[in-house]
């Protein structure tokens, strides 16, 4: 019999495809700050888009492990039509927030259904969704100050964990 309820199992699915859906997002953000010679900012979002890939494999090895089944869903189709950094910068805010809620209804889910197993995986996510909006917010309040969009880019870092 398996650890995972099928209720669990079908949410995590779910969120298998949220996190896949946040890295095709930041892709096509990378690629319009490419397209754009943001260069540093391309970077930052392509090492997101990356890290997302990341987020959903913790998702599906649970489920395995757990005696689950993993089904992959479609994946959304991501806004391309950027008009500004700006643009992309809020954005990625409100998109982290979503999955912040996303991970507090997984939460809620496990403790209504008495499952105790998915706590520490649940636990890093919200540590995690802490960390992704404070980068999210930072990158904004950075903006704001540099007042110059290739000026703001030369100041962006981010390297491969
Ligand atoms: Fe998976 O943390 Fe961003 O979305």
């Amino acid at each position: 019999m398996a650890l995972i309820s099928e209720e669990l199992n079908k949410a995590f699915n779910a969120q298998i495809k949220e996190e896949l859906d946040s890295g095709y997002l930041y892709l096509g953000m990378s690629i319009w700050l490419k397209e754009h010679n943001f260069e540093n900012l391309a970077n930052w979002y392509w090492i997101q888009a990356k890290e997302e890939f990341e987020h959903a494999e913790k998702f599906w090895k649970y489920i395995i492990e757990t005696g689950g089944t993993v089904e992959l869903l479609e994946l959304k189709k991501p806004k391309s039509d950027w008009k500004s950094v700006e643009e992309i910068l809020k954005a990625g805010l409100a998109h982290e927030q979503y999955i912040t809620n996303k991970i507090t209804e997984l939460w809620k889910l496990a403790e209504k259904l008495k499952e105790l197993q998915p706590r520490s995986l649940l636990q890093w996510f919200i540590n995690e969704q802490i960390e992704e909006e404070a980068n999210a917010t930072a990158l904004i309040e950075i903006h704001v100050a540099y007042k110059n969009d290739m000026l703001f880019d030369r100041h962006v870092h981010r390297e491969d964990d």
